[in-house]
């Protein structure tokens, strides 16, 4: 992984509001390119593990049953600046504050349930990259 990296998740909600297809439509309209995509669930562990850094927030215990309660789809996307580009096209965590046009103002439900993840640094993007894909998955 590199400076022109970020890594998504889109979220049990928005797989379960059948919004996959046109989520990834997005991301590749704005000239994101995949290099490495799944299909999966993740377990207690993996979550509890992926979202370490809010462990003590007063919502982690929902924030964990969400994410764990159907499968996801997990990717890792290149583009010039892609930590920063991503975030600004999917839009701020609260839907209801989130510019138009984004990806979680079109199809976000809740600060909850807020339908994609987009990582916040480079150096998490690397992180939670190598959670999900091992270096022979990314092309
Ligand atoms: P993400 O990590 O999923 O891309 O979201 P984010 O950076 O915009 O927001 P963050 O502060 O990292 O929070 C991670 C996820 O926790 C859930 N959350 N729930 N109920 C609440 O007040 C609340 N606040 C945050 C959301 O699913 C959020 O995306
Ligand atoms: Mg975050």
């Amino acid at each position: 992984m590199t400076g022109n990296r970020t890594f998504t998740m889109i979220k049990p909600d928005a797989v379960e509001n059948g919004h996959i297809g046109a989520i990834l439509e997005k991301i590749t309209a704005a000239g994101f390119k995949i290099v490495a995509m799944k299909y999966t669930q993740l377990s207690l562990r993996d979550a509890k593990a992926f979202y370490a850094v809010h462990s003590e927030r007063p919502f982690f215990g929902e924030l964990v049953e969400f994410m764990t309660r159907g499968p996801i789809v997990a990717a890792i996307l290149e583009k010039d600046n892609a930590v920063e580009d991503f975030r600004a096209l999917i839009g701020a965590t609260n839907p209801a504050e989130a510019a138009e046009g984004t990806i979680r103002k079109l199809f976000a439900t809740s600060i909850g349930e807020n339908a994609v993840h987009g990582s916040d640094s480079d150096e998490n993007a690397a992180i939670e990259g190598s959670f999900h894909f091992a270096g022979r998955e990314v092309y």
